[in-house]
């Protein structure tokens, strides 16, 4: 197979890039009316504007060649089909059978999975059903006002993200808290609010076996011990959601309460399976079933569209490998237009970086160019006063994702509006910029001194040339917020294909854990400080010595 750099398809980008790379977007807007109609598109719910990136019609072709030439959608196929595509486990990919609505047979092995999904979702209304209708109490009759997720990584940070994002559709669920950190302070912080005869705990854990979230959960357990007296009570305010049946029944939670999950769905995708209870305890089952349809919907544009110029997923795919492999961009900045979706950012981060930060191919080959990107951001107004700084003047170009909803749950309607400004002007300033001769008009407006005028004129100046995706979303509703992460779910599986790396193990993941066990055996001194470097000795020792319980 020849290496992905030496494809006719990348060179060809390589020098298409060399010859547009002094090209200015104001001269593309300017000599194509027809840039945006040509330059976005729109399916379930959402418009993607794609026209402020530093493209020409020429490049989404080239970039089409390369995806094509991935063969993208053999593997589009091969994952709805169960193939095993994280080949580095020898598991399938199946997090779209999680809300395939169309409930067609998706077939694992020779056994059609979908029985399965069906019957977990059922025991997941119905113990929601009970929840929140007062039907499940806690273990002296009370109702259950709390919820607290005990969980990290995929089995956090999806739930939160949906729960706070969905916030408008709550009011009639319990409260939702997420404990994650094994810092005691987050399981004790959250403790200190709850009252232990309403609050229900769900331990999500695919493995069960993770430091972390067993530490939450046995301080959990034993706080609520100390308060109803009784190991019996463990049952009524103890859920799992697991595939590890054994560890489950261990740890003292009865297995009628724990909610199965099977190793073909990643952590980072698992939101749309058991590890989503605490959204549908929150939102409930009704809406929870919404979310699904909304990736469902989304799943079905992807997988259907063969066509890629029209596939949303594809083509923002692409743009990234775009900035990352020909124009040498190393970081992209998500930024939300909607303080509900403050999370997304650290959500997107997992599911990007853990699934394409990868150095080596599926097969094992270091790869000799960029795969996934740093990504970050944070919710805009404040990223505004904050980071933008950089994006609009610094060095190293940032290619953005704002996202916003054009209407707002909120009744301040004219507040939306004022943030919905910031969102379009923003994407606009980083691409048009202000030339040296506008940022001059200015100054000598201003009044100032013909000098001092000219010292200021260098720090006035915006290049521009700022790429930006701009989404929109009708409103955040469940339906809109399935589409949308699934839209991100999609881009990061094209990209992998096109890296040619797994983008579903993670390997660095298993990596911490393990070390993380030795050094505690060391910590607490169940084993003697092994052979590490000068650091790493010192840095044991100095805690062993400093430490006070
Ligand atoms: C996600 C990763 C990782 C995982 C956590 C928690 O794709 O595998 O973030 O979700 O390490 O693992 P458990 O669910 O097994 O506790």
């Amino acid at each position: 197979m020849t290496a992905l750099d030496q494809t006719a398809q990348w060179k060809a980008l390589q020098a298409h890039w060399e010859e547009i790379s002094d090209v200015h977007m104001r001269d593309l807007f300017g000599g194509d009316p027809e840039r945006f109609e040509q330059m976005s598109l729109q399916t379930c719910g959402i418009l993607l504007d794609y026209s402020k990136n530093r493209i020409t019609r020429d490049s989404v072709r080239k970039l089409l060649d390369l995806a094509n030439g991935a063969d993208v959608v053999g593997w589009i196929r091969r994952m709805f089909s169960g193939d095993r595509l994280n080949n580095t486990e020898g598991r399938a990919v199946l997090h779209v059978a999680l809300r395939n609505r169309s409930n067609q047979p998706i077939w694992v092995d020779g056994q059609d999975i979908m029985p399965a999904v069906n019957r977990i979702l059922e025991k997941m209304e119905s113990f929601t059903n009970a929840v929140r209708g007062g039907g499940w109490t806690g273990f002296t009759g009370k109702t259950i006002t709390d919820v607290v997720n005990i969980g990290i990584g995929g089995s956090n940070l999806g739930p939160l993200m949906v729960v706070d994002a969905l916030k408008p559709y709550c009011a009639e669920g319990p409260r939702s808290h997420f404990v994650s950190n094994v810092d005691p302070n987050h399981i004790e912080d959250t403790l200190k609010r709850l009252d232990p005869e309403t609050s229900l705990f769900i331990v999500s854990s695919k493995t069960f076996t993770t430091q972390e979230t067993l530490a939450n959960a046995h301080a959990a357990r034993n706080w609520l011990l100390q308060a109803l007296g009784q190991e019996t009570a463990v049952a009524r305010h103890f859920v799992a959601v697991s595939t590890n049946a054994e560890a489950v029944q261990k740890f003292g939670i009865n297995l009628d309460n724990m909610f199965e999950i099977w190793d073909w769905v990643g952590g980072r995708f698992s939101l749309w399976s058991a590890i989503g209870l605490p959204i549908a305890l929150a939102i409930g089952m009704d809406k929870f079933y919404e979310l699904l349809d909304g990736a469902h919907e989304m799943d079905r544009h992807f997988a259907e569209t063969d066509q890629l110029s029209e596939n949303m997923p594809v083509i923002l795919a692409l743009l990234g490998v775009w900035y990352v492999n020909f124009v040498g961009a190393r970081t992209h900045a998500v930024l939300p237009y909607d303080q509900h979706l403050r999370y997304l950012p650290a959500y997107l981060q997992q599911a990007d970086m853990e699934s394409n930060g990868k150095r080596v191919t599926r097969h094992g080959y270091p790869v000799d160019y960029a795969t996934g990107p740093v990504v970050w951001g944070a919710a805009g107004t404040d990223g505004q006063h904050a980071f933008y700084q950089l994006i609009h003047q610094g060095t190293q170009l940032v290619p953005c994702d704002f996202i916003a909803p054009v209407s707002s749950h909120s009744s301040l309607g004219d507040q939306h509006r004022i943030l919905l400004a910031n969102f379009i002007a923003q994407s606009e300033a980083l691409m048009t910029g202000r030339p040296a001769e506008e940022a001059r008009a200015e100054l000598e407006a201003s009044g100032l001194p013909p000098t001092a005028a000219l010292d200021l004129l260098p720090h006035k100046v915006f290049p521009g040339n700022r790429p930006s995706n701009s989404i929109l979303l009708d409103r955040l509703t469940p339906r809109r917020l399935g589409a949308l992460i699934a839209l991100y779910e999609h881009k990061i599986f094209v990209q992998g294909i096109i890296w040619r790396v797994n983008s579903f193990d993670q390997w660095g993941v298993e990596l911490g854990k393990q070390l993380a066990d030795v050094v505690l055996g060391e910590l607490t001194g169940t084993i003697e400080p092994g052979d590490h470097d000068g650091s790493t000795r010192e840095l044991v020792k100095y805690c062993r010595n400093h430490f006070r319980g």
